[in-house]
């Protein structure tokens, strides 16, 4: 009745580019800031804060229609991931990766995939992330990061890592999703990807959804990563994301999601990703990242 690694290894990953989007580099920080080496300790886990991978800080801006923005950065920052990610998994150790954007998921995944292989994977978010640089209207890579993991979009992107490691679409499920775009909406529908969205929360509650959810990850698999875009709670109470959308996982919805998580114990590594200092209210939404880290490991109310 725990997560069977008690040794955690923090990253943080001080990306922007993904998102074009300043502060969003400022999210690692923030999520230390709101206590979360202490929380974790309390609970029993030996920490080792690896410190922030490093990203250059002055790139000039993509000309105006640039189908993958700052491509190559965010793929050097990723390989750079994978292999630390991979590395701290072949010393046994448990990879609590913290963003940055959501792009950074290709280099924690790959990393995860090099001692796992069948992996399972939960995808806490408002958007699905499976654009491509064929259907993207933003051009911005955090919209990406899922398709390029599935090994699908650009070949710079879907080779981190090497390109023959990847998730099967069966093995990944999606939860609190209320914006998808059309290319999207057929990109999952193609692939059977499963998708709980908002409306199923709505009708069948929160436990039924991750009951299932984790039903499905955990089939034919050796373990679960969970990619977790803050963007998926309602920005009531995670406002300091850059791309809000109204209409999301409660407080109490999104902890209970964790703390059921906990109960079945099949993680085997984690991202808190899209944290922006810069649009939150007092670090509201650090706040809230250090919680739900909190309860997926272990914490309980009594
Ligand atoms: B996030 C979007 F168009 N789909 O591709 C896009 F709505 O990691 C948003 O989930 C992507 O925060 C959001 O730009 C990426 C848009
Ligand atoms: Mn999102
Ligand atoms: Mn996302
Ligand atoms: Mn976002």
């Amino acid at each position: 009745d725990a997560v069977k690694n008690t040794n955690i290894s923090i990253i943080g990953v001080p990306l922007p580019y993904g998102a074009d989007r300043k502060g969003v580099d400022l999210g690692p920080n923030a999520i230390r800031g709101a206590n979360l080496h202490e929380r974790l300790s309390s609970l029993g886990y030996a920490i080792e804060d690896l410190g922030d991978l490093r990203v250059h800080r002055t790139l000039p801006p993509p000309p105006t229609g640039e189908k993958l923005k700052y491509l190559d950065e965010i793929v050097r920052v990723n390989t750079e991931l994978c292999s630390t990610v991979a590395a701290e998994m072949g010393k046994g150790r448990f990879p609590l990766v913290l963003g940055g954007d959501h792009s950074i998921a290709i280099g924690t995944i790959k990393g995860v995939l090099q001692h796992v292989r069948r992996l399972g994977v939960i995808w806490f978010d408002a958007h699905t992330d499976v654009n491509t640089d064929q259907t993207t209207a933003s051009g911005n890579i955090h919209g990406m990061s899922l398709a390029a993991v599935l090994g699908y979009g650009h070949a710079d992107l879907t080779s981190v890592g090497g390109a023959d490691a990847k998730l099967l679409p069966e093995n990944v499920v999606i939860i609190g999703a209320r914006s998808i775009d059309p290319g999207e909406r057929a990109f999952l529908k193609a692939k059977g990807i499963k998708v709980f969205t908002m409306h199923d929360i709505d009708r069948h509650g929160m436990k039924q959804v991750m009951e299932e959810a984790m039903d499905i990850v955990s089939k034919d698999t050796d373990g679960v990563h969970l990619s977790l875009d803050l963007d998926g709670m309602d920005p009531w109470d995670a406002p300091g994301v850059g791309t809000p959308v109204s209409g999301g996982m409660s407080y109490r919805e999104s902890h209970f999601a964790m703390e059921l998580l906990f109960e079945r114990n099949l993680l085997v590594s984690a991202e808190f990703v899209e944290v922006n200092p810069m649009l939150d209210q007092h670090n509201k939404t650090a706040v809230a990242a250090v919680e739900l880290i909190g309860s997926a490991f272990g914490e309980r109310i009594l």
